[in-house]
């Protein structure tokens, strides 16, 4: 080994390196050509080993060449591994972009169903006077459901409720939620203020206005001299809060539960009093029914009819949906279509 072949290695080592380098594609490659030609056991060690075997004069000249070969592939290291890193970044950079001036992602909103959101506007009217909600079962026995609002086993009245009995002697779905009012009477002491919101049940044949399932609001006032004009008062403010100022009526109604019992009009929301399709002409749009609760009732709630007098109401939830909204049909309330759900936002 002579001073011009160790000189010559050094110079393709330098040029085999620096070929590598620059063909290197990311940083990790770096790192393992640093080991291989400069690391303790490289290539640059490997061909200095032969530097021991050179005249005395020759080494410093062959040692001065191999810190050039040194710094040249260090410099040719920390030049690609610039570049390397600047790529990695320009591709992330790219990669994570994010266009500022784009609009937010709106968040999905969702609103209250119109049944509910129903229910909750009438029970805000009656919350004013002091009317406090109860939740009655949804499974009831046939005593507190019919017999306890005077209407006995044999009373024609059952008719006017098809029932929908469960497998339990005696149990049926509530067909009202008065049942639960009698509950309240008989937990709670006059005065008395009870809103019943809740889901019913009936055996009837489904169409646009009547459903086997469906939503009742009714009330209950008991205190000492309650009368009609107490009723009138308070379902004039309720109408008058859902629908606007307008006219109200009493016309003589029939339930068992109650006398004497009125049907509550109010003038027609779509016409206003003059007569139309949605009022067949009448002018007049049952919201209720009302009366002064039986006595045969109030005693059932273990309540003297010598000393109380009280007042009951009780409307279909849908029917008010169906006025406040001009839903046509009380199937779209449980058919889940976002197309008709999505308008009460
Ligand atoms: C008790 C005593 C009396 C509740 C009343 C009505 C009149 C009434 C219908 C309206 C449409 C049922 O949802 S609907 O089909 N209800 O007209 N409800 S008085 O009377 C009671 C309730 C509880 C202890």
């Amino acid at each position: 080994m002579d001073f011009e072949s160790l000189s010559a290695d050094l110079r393709s080592l330098q040029a085999r390196a620096l070929e590598e380098i620059s063909a290197a594609v990311d940083p990790g490659a770096l790192d393992a050509l640093q080991i291989q030609y400069l690391g303790k056991k490289g290539d640059l060690t490997a061909v200095l080993r032969g530097i021991g075997a050179l005249p005395a004069d020759d080494r410093p000249r062959v040692g001065a060449i191999a810190n050039e070969v040194g710094e040249a592939v260090k410099g040719a290291l920390a030049t690609r591994g610039t570049e390397l890193r600047s790529q990695v970044q320009t591709i992330r950079l790219a990669a994570e972009k994010v266009d500022v001036t784009l609009p937010g992602r709106p968040v999905a909103r969702g609103a209250l169903h119109p049944i509910p959101e129903t229910i909750e506007a009438i029970a805000e009217v009656f919350g004013q006077f002091g009317f406090v909600i109860h939740e009655g079962p949804e499974v009831e026995d046939d005593l507190t459901n019919f017999q306890m609002l005077n209407i006995a086993p044999d009373h024609p009245a059952r008719d006017l409720w098809d029932t929908l009995y469960v497998d339990i002697p005696g149990y049926l779905l509530r067909t009202h939620t008065s049942p639960g009012q009698i509950r309240v009477m008989q937990s709670t002491r006059p005065p008395i203020r009870a809103l019943l919101p809740g889901r019913c049940f009936r055996y009837e044949a489904v169409d646009a206005s009547h459903g086997s399932e469906f939503f009742q609001v009714e009330g209950l006032m008991v205190d000492e001299g309650t009368s009609m004009a107490d009723l009138k008062g308070l379902l004039d403010e309720f109408a008058h809060a859902l629908f606007g100022p307008r006219k109200t009526r009493f016309r003589p109604g029939y339930y068992p539960f109650t006398e004497p019992s009125v049907a509550f009009d109010v003038e027609c929301v779509v016409c206003g009093g003059v007569g139309c399709p949605a009022c067949s002409k009448s002018g007049w749009m049952t919201i209720l029914g009302a009366g002064m609760v039986h006595p045969v009732v109030l005693q059932y709630g273990g309540i003297d009819p010598e000393r109380y007098q009280g007042f009951a109401f009780g409307m279909g939830v849908e029917r008010i949906a169906n006025l406040r909204h001009a839903v046509p049909d009380l199937r779209y309330y449980l058919e889940n279509d976002l197309r008709f759900l999505e308008q009460f936002r």
